[in-house]
């Protein structure tokens, strides 16, 4: 008999899995590997037991939400061969962007998570840490704030407590929080302070540069009082990709502005009847948004046509392959 386990940690080709306090390792089955389907943190799969050594999981269950990223191959940009939609984590409600109020602060990246986020199911929260080593809290809060109206914006500090009340509104049981961000933004610590004890290690930042160190290496969930949370590795910079739907959420102003746009392929450059563009010229739309909006959008488009580009490619290696194959 099958058994549902949830994916708590990956390490190269092996998978813990766990089920109330039952823990095992786990390796792919074959078919799984020969459809190149993996499993991630947060998944749920059907596991055949092996009370000798490690299980297999057999399947993974649909996911009811995911958080991606677009993998570029380890290329610059003007290298990009294709790009691929990577999975990071899955059955996901909320997504603590964390971000911290220093100088590593960009309401630019914010919004490139809360698109992600959205784009995968999720629900964005921007948790914005070291209050107590800032002094325009309430200035940078307000920043974040207003860059979505669906975007909640928490404000917190692991060492003074300030803030963790409101952050504690989401961590209902049953609920799956994931949290992301740059390195040294504090998400181990801030998953410290919510258990009251030290299950994740947690690191420096460089003075100079208010940078982290990749002090987590693993995504890993943890469960406290019936809340999964997934501490994650901080990312060096997140890309956009099938993301349509969540920088429309996120920019829903400039969206329903694209709707009036009269004609339903403008560019908003020089096109008359351009919405966008009489915004911008009545200043209801600040150019810093729309241009943040448009680095979003371009580069969206950009990950599609290199995906798109791979899938010719499979169909081209598959055409070739079935040709030899019949040739054989
Ligand atoms: N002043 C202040 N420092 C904090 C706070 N929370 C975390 N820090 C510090 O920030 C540094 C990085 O914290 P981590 O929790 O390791 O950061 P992380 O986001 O897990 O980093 P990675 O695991 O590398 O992705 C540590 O030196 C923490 O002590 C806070 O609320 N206030
Ligand atoms: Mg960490
Ligand atoms: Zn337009």
């Amino acid at each position: 008999m099958d058994e549902i386990y949830r994916v708590v940690l990956v390490h190269k080709d092996r998978y813990l899995v766990r089920r109330e306090e039952e823990e095992r390792y786990c390796v792919l089955a074959g078919s799984l590997r020969f459809r190149e389907e993996y499993p991630v943190v947060g998944d749920y799969v059907e596991v055949i037991a092996n009370p000798y050594g490690d299980s297999l999981i057999r399947a993974i269950r649909p996911r009811r939400t995911v958080f991606s990223r677009p993998d570029r191959g380890g290329h610059a940009d003007g290298y990009v061969k294709t790009v691929k939609v990577q999975p990071l984590v899955a059955n996901i409600d909320y997504v603590f962007i964390i971000t911290s109020l220093n100088r590593d602060f960009s309401v630019s990246r914010i919004a490139r998570y809360a698109a992600m986020a959205v784009a995968g199911g999720a629900a964005p929260v921007a948790v914005l840490t070291k209050a107590d080593a800032c002094e325009n809290v309430a200035e940078l809060e307000a920043q974040a704030a207003a860059l979505s109206e669906n975007l909640r914006v928490v404000s917190v500090s692991a060492y003074t407590g300030f803030g963790l009340e409101r952050l504690k509104a989401y961590c209902r049981p049953g609920t799956t929080i994931a949290l992301l961000g740059s390195s040294g933004a504090g998400k181990s610590t801030l998953i410290n302070t919510l258990a009251g004890r030290e299950v994740m290690r947690v690191g420096e930042i460089r003075e100079e540069d208010s940078k982290g160190r990749h002090t987590t290496t693993h995504r890993e969930l943890i469960e406290l009082d019936g809340v999964a949370f997934i501490d994650t590795p901080g990312l060096r910079e997140l890309g956009v990709v099938d993301a349509e739907a969540g920088i429309a959420d996120t920019f829903s102003d400039i969206a329903e502005l694209i709707g009036q746009c009269a004609f339903s392929d403008c560019t908003h450059r020089t096109e008359p009847g351009c919405a966008v563009r009489r915004a911008l010229e009545s200043g209801r739309l600040a150019p810093e948004r729309w241009e943040m909006y448009a680095r979003l959008d371009r580069e969206n488009n950009w990950s599609r046509e290199k995906k798109n580009e791979l899938m010719v490619n499979v169909a081209k290696w598959r055409k070739a392959n079935n040709r030899a194959k019949k040739n054989r």
